[in-house]
């Protein structure tokens, strides 16, 4: 197999051990030093904020384990994806591709399997390749030497995994199991002579948001500044007025908050509520003693308060951040123990460590909860990435997509790119060099609707300094200054004045539609 693990040992002329033996090497010519095979660290949560990594922000809490990728490597403080929700987003990331191309436009899609794929790619180049928590994509993961993945969504309590075809279902909160799968992969289970590559994908803190029995104290007296566009009246956006993602109007009391008292007094959406039942009834009978302990009072709190009006709309919101704050201090914790692994076992100075999410997710911006929107919160993504070597320190602030994450890896692998990959390697953001992408704008594409949470189809550019949305079906536009209007409240389309510009933006919107093939998109 002509590899580049094997080319590497011929370059060295000595033959690998074991990983172990690798940072040994790093004390070779340079030129050798060059071709050393570097591990590959992926680490993605579903629906994590950046608003919620104090990497990014300190408003809502401490995150230092995630934070010390960041603090000896890069924060991309403009990330984006392509595609804001789970497998579409999965799917861009693993091919390299929009939705368009890949074929996953939509949650309901299945994954073809069969197609070009970053991991095949490192495969054929020696590397052993895992994936490891949440996939999402229906069909079977190809690709990978080793998987061990959660059915769908997966559960947070005592979760079902398909381990490379076979069902196993493990006791314990999702994040710690997942850690504990991919601790035991890193240390005992892989090939120690190749590189690795392992996505290692947490469910957390997707809904409904349940946090680890040690954790629900957390949080218990903190109250949150609303965010500013909380009463956000959508004016003058009409796609906005007709989502159902609302936490005044959609977050379900017993569903969402866990407000499943045993009288079943409170009552919410019946279909909602049967399925907050459900899930804490998954549950062993330790995890509901603990389960109890801590919402029992919050239930007989909250009846007593007999809360209407904003006063509810508000509590909402203390609970649902109290909620998500809590799946994040695990996440936090279960990230601090996989570096630790790296730290010990000497892996730290050849692994790319790459921290992200599918997408941003709201934080009652707007109201809300949930993502799918072109604008700002959920069309941003969290990425930091620590590179060993790499030149780049702090911020990088170029405009980079989830379809740029393959060529990274593929280049960092010292594999050619394929050509037909859309996305465009930022390694040279790593090495803290020039970088030139190969486009003039980011294409943005969503495509589930209708579902449960009403977002009409749109598709978009964005720039530096502005954003162009179509609601194709309903011929409407958005047009927003992003240096004058941050939170995306004042849509200037079709304002005297923005003729200029909305012209150049339809320009660059139609030339990437012809760059990626999605001609059929194109606005007459
Ligand atoms: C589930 C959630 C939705 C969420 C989608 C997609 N409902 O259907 O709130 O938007 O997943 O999320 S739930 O009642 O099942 O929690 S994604 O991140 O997987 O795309
Ligand atoms: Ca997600």
């Amino acid at each position: 197999m002509n590899n580049f693990y094997d080319k590497t040992k011929k370059v060295i002329g000595l033959s690998l051990t074991g990983a172990a033996v690798l940072p040994m090497l790093t004390s070779c010519a340079d030129e050798a030093k060059k071709e050393l095979p570097m591990n590959i660290l992926y680490i993605m949560c579903d629906d994590h904020s950046y608003q919620t990594i104090s990497a990014y922000d300190t408003t809502f809490i401490r995150t230092p384990n995630i934070d010390r990728i960041a603090a000896d490597g890069v924060r991309f403080t403009n990330s984006f994806v392509a595609n804001s929700i789970s497998g579409p987003s999965r799917a861009c990331m693993l091919t390299g591709k929009h939705s368009h191309a890949n074929g996953f436009t939509d949650n309901s899609s299945s994954f073809d399997g069969g197609q070009q794929t970053f991991p095949k790619l490192l495969q054929q180049q020696g590397y052993e390749t895992a994936v490891i928590g949440k996939w999402h994509l229906t069909s079977e993961p190809t690709g990978f030497d080793h998987w061990d993945i959660l059915i769908g969504q997966g559960d947070y309590y005592n979760p079902t995994f398909i381990r490379n075809g076979e069902k196993v279902q493990r006791d314990g909160y999702a994040t710690n199991v997942t850690t504990d799968l991919a601790l035991e992969w890193l240390s005992a289970e892989r090939n120690k002579e190749k590189p690795f590559c392992l996505l290692l994908h947490h469910k957390a803190p997707h809904r409904t948001w349940m946090p680890d029995t040690c954790d629900l104290e957390l949080f218990a007296d903190s109250n949150f500044p609303l965010p500013e566009t909380f009463y956000d009246n959508y004016e003058g956006r009409e796609a906005a007025k007709g989502q159902r993602m609302s936490i005044s109007n959609d977050m379900d009391l017993v569903y969402d908050l866990k407000l499943a008292d045993k009288d079943s007094t409170i009552h919410s959406r019946p279909d909602l509520e049967e399925w907050g039942r459900r899930i804490y009834n998954n549950m062993n009978t330790e995890q509901k003693a603990a389960w109890d302990a801590h919402y029992d009072i919050v239930i007989e709190k909250f009846k007593q308060a007999g809360l209407s009006g904003k006063e509810l709309d508000a509590w909402k919101y203390q609970q649902y951040m109290r909620d998500y704050l809590r799946v994040i201090t695990s996440v936090d914790r279960n990230v601090g123990r996989v570096l630790d692994y790296l730290e010990e076992n000497g892996l730290m100075d050849n692994t790319l460590i790459v921290y992200t999410s599918d997408q941003g997710f709201y934080m009652g911006e707007h109201g809300w909860f949930d993502k799918r929107w072109m604008y700002e919160e959920s069309f941003r993504t969290p990425l930091l990435a620590r590179l060993p070597g790499g030149k780049a320190k702090g911020d990088v602030v170029e405009m980079v997509q989830n379809i740029d994450y393959a060529p990274t890896f593929l280049e960092l692998a010292g594999v050619e790119v394929p050509e037909d990959i859309h996305g465009c390697s930022f390694l040279p953001l790593l090495k803290g060099e020039e970088w030139e992408p190969n486009r003039d704008g980011l294409y943005y594409h969503y495509y589930e609707y209708p579902d449960e949470h009403a977002v009409k189809r749109h598709l978009g550019v964005r720039t530096a300094t502005h954003k162009l949305i179509h609601y194709y079906e309903d011929g409407v536009w958005e047009l927003f200054d992003l240096e004058n209007d941050k939170h995306e409240l004042n849509n200037i389309y079709g304002h005297p004045g923005t003729e200029e510009i909305t012209a150049l933006l339809k320009e660059k919107l139609v030339v990437l539609q012809k760059q990626y093939g999605e001609e059929e998109f194109i606005a007459q």
